[in-house]
């Protein structure tokens, strides 16, 4: 059981009004909100220990070396990662992605085909389209079917001799369906593909342990964890890193540079060129602590019961219609209310305080395939309360009224 009143004194923006009303904040899918303990480990970097680190024998740069390197064992441990050497320090899940698309010319030979979802975020699709173009493979979708799961039994079949990777998002950011990764990434490894799974949606609102999932890439967002932007995660085994070529080069990365030639540095460092954000991964470290204070078991179970009372409120609203309405699901609600736009409806609930996203969330495929223009989504996170839920509701009603 989570003391909601507790943790949501935590969160200093959820005292803020909006237009005149008290916040309401359900758009934790595009970025969840930091407690104070994260905003204070920012300010206490830039106080008191502000350095570059890696570089420095001064003393202010040994201790930002030492809490950014304690980060990185926070976030191994986090998810339960072999080895600190396994975890990349990015400036975001889009990052990690391309880190990896860039370099997989090493796994992905002309000829070659990449499998993607349906489902995917535009930042998982267009680093692989980049690649295929590159080296000649071909992009091939595993479809999704109405009630917003894929079809597996046609990844079944898309798998074949000439599969080199396969790439799908542990849960889709625009209907919110967990999508079953452990079979997707099993199936891969049986035809000798490579897999990465973005985690962008995952991290933060389930407990996540890379290595029974066994992908050779897992890819996460700091601030959708309760971090802040600008930091981000690239986990990959070991043999997977050290065989994809870095796509940056620069200062740190390196092991020897002459103009003849330049060696690479061991991991992670291979793939950490220049200044990182280390305030970011210095507080992304406070971000994990927060979570594992409360707990990821009961932050998810808390954030379910939130989807199925928020299912339930939404069902009552005469017209609605919501996308990928399963079981096994995140705390995000895509919807639509009759024929009414997105857009008109988010802009009217957003005068009453209450914020949720509209549009086709970076995943205009997912829009094309059920022939909307955009949906609403209401995504909730730990802090949410079903009292919030019960006013975006009367919100929503209020906005279809005047606009039916
Ligand atoms: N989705 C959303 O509102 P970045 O922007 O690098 O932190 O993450 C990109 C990304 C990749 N994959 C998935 C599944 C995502 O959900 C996101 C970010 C936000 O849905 C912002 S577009």
């Amino acid at each position: 059981m989570l003391d909601i009143k507790k943790i949501r004194a935590d969160f200093p923006i959820l005292n803020r009004k909006v237009n005149g009303h008290s916040l309401i904040y359900f758009d934790n899918a595009a970025t969840s909100q930091k407690p104070q303990q994260v905003i204070d480990k920012i300010v206490e970097y830039y106080t008191l220990y502000n350095a570059n680190i890696h570089r420095g024998v001064h003393a202010l740069s040994q201790e930002a070396t030492d809490l950014f390197e304690e980060s990185r064992e926070k976030v191994r441990a986090f998810f339960n990662i072999a080895h600190t050497k396994q975890v990349i320090f990015t400036s975001g899940n889009t990052h990690s992605i391309n880190a990896v698309a860039n370099g997989a010319h090493a796994f992905v030979k002309k000829g070659d085909e990449v499998i993607l979802s349906a489902v995917e975020h535009h930042s998982n699709i267009v680093p692989w389209q980049m690649l295929c173009e590159r080296v000649g493979a071909t992009i091939k979708i595993i479809p999704v079917l109405d009630n917003g799961e894929l079809d597996m039994a046609t990844y079944h079949q898309l798998l074949n001799a000439k599969t080199a990777f396969v790439v799908v998002n542990h849960i889709s950011n625009a209907l919110g369906v967990t999508n079953p990764v452990k079979e997707i990434i099993d199936a891969a490894h049986q035809h000798g593909a490579m897999t990465l799974i973005d985690g962008a949606q995952s991290c933060g609102h389930m407990k996540i342990d890379v290595q029974a999932l066994n992908a050779d890439f897992y890819t996460m967002a700091g601030h959708k964890m309760c971090g802040p932007t600008g930091i981000g995660i690239l986990y990959g085994k070991e043999d997977a890193l050290n065989a994809l070529p870095p796509y940056q080069g620069g200062g740190e990365m390196i092991d020897q540079v002459s103009f003849e030639k330049t060696t690479y540095a061991g991991l992670p460092h291979k793939f950490e060129a220049g200044t990182p954000n280390i305030a970011g991964g210095i507080a992304l470290g406070a971000a994990i602590d927060y979570l594992n204070e409360i707990g990821m078991d009961d932050i998810a179970a808390y954030e379910n019961e939130l989807l199925i009372y928020g299912t339930e409120q939404i069902k009552t609203i005469p017209g609605a219609k919501i996308y990928g309405d399963v079981t096994d699901k995140a705390a995000v609600i895509s919807f639509n209310v009759a024929s009414l736009h997105p857009y008109d409806i988010g802009t009217i609930v957003d005068k009453l305080g209450v914020a949720v996203r509209t549009g086709h969330h970076c995943a205009q495929p997912v829009m094309e395939r059920y022939q909307v223009p955009g949906t609403i989504r209401a995504s909730f996170a730990f802090y949410n309360t079903k009292e919030e839920i019960d006013v975006m509701v009367q919100a929503l009603q209020r906005a279809v009224n005047m606009l039916s």
